[in-house]
């Protein structure tokens, strides 16, 4: 099985390079996501820019897999089937994104691979890293990779009496940087690190910032193989491709990238520029 994990794993990270068009996002925040382009509400303009932007991989949630199973068949894009979700509706400080759907409804969808998100720092931690653990045995014991969008978020990362180390550390880099809490690399770190403590074969992760910092990240996961998550849209290109450059510098195998792509004008002119630079063709 561990040869069938690794085929399927190089579909999505051809000659160790991933580009995968992320489409999850009108569950985790809902249709307001697709306002700033509203084609981008529909799942056959997503299929037209995976399939002419050569993307690596398509992830969505269950719903519109099997909607759009033979669609996402003929465009022969391999798909990630999200196993675990949660809307943006419920604000709480301590998220929680139970599992859904199965390995064995992935592999029933025509999946390559499974991917589910890890909220370290929640109070609900214990039961992400269990469901997300069964799933990656069962996973790798039917033949197919895990892919974990580590995704540190809760309480404790902001409450400063009940500071770990770890956050005590983060709380230091912040002082110096201008990013959030979760973007810090002792956090990113952290996440990424559990991603292979648990087995994922690809960890989803947010940018730290620097290439001297991701790159520590990117080594706290190795074997692990990681990827950007993409974030809100940028101002400019520029100003996203910097970031892809970066990563690509600091080792990881490439992005998972949603709104950066799908709510500019012409996304297939930045997946263009994105592709030159994670495969230079
Ligand atoms: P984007 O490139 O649009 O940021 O998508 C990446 C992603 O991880 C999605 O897969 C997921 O729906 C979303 O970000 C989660 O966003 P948030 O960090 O706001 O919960």
């Amino acid at each position: 099985m561990k040869e069938k994990v690794a085929a399927l794993t190089e579909r999505i990270v051809p000659n160790g390079r991933a580009m995968i068009l992320a489409y999850d996002q009108g569950f985790e925040h809902g249709p307001r996501d697709f306002l700033e382009n509203p084609e981008s509400r529909k799942m056959e303009y997503i299929l037209d820019i995976a399939q002419k932007g050569r993307f690596t991989a398509v992830v969505v949630h269950a719903g519109l897999a099997e909607k759009y199973q033979s669609e996402i068949q003929d465009a022969k894009v391999p798909l990630i089937l999200k196993l675990n979700g949660k809307s943006e509706l419920y604000t709480g400080d301590d998220p929680y994104s139970p599992q859904l759907y199965s390995v064995a409804d992935a592999l029933a969808l025509g999946a390559t691979a499974v991917g589910y998100t890890v909220y370290s720092a929640s109070k609900y931690e214990d039961q992400m890293n269990k469901e997300f653990a069964a799933i990656i045995r069962e996973a790798h014991n039917k033949g197919i990779p895990a892919i974990g969008w580590m995704y540190p978020r809760g309480k404790s990362l902001t409450d400063r009496e009940l500071a770990s180390r770890t956050i005590k550390m983060a709380l230091e880099e912040r002082e110096h940087t201008n990013l959030a809490i979760d973007e810090t690399y002792p956090i990113v770190a952290y996440g990424a690190r559990i991603g292979l403590e648990l087995g994922a074969d690809i960890v989803k992760i947010k940018y730290t910032g620097s290439v001297e910092s991701f790159k520590w990240v990117v080594q706290s996961a190795s074997p692990t193989k990681v990827v950007m998550s993409g974030g809100p849209k940028t101002k400019t290109d520029e100003e996203f491709l910097t970031m892809v450059k970066e990563i690509i510098a600091a080792g990881a195998v490439g992005i998972a990238v949603g709104r950066n792509v799908w709510q500019r004008k012409n996304p297939l002119i930045i997946s263009e520029k994105i592709r030159q630079i994670i495969f230079g063709s």
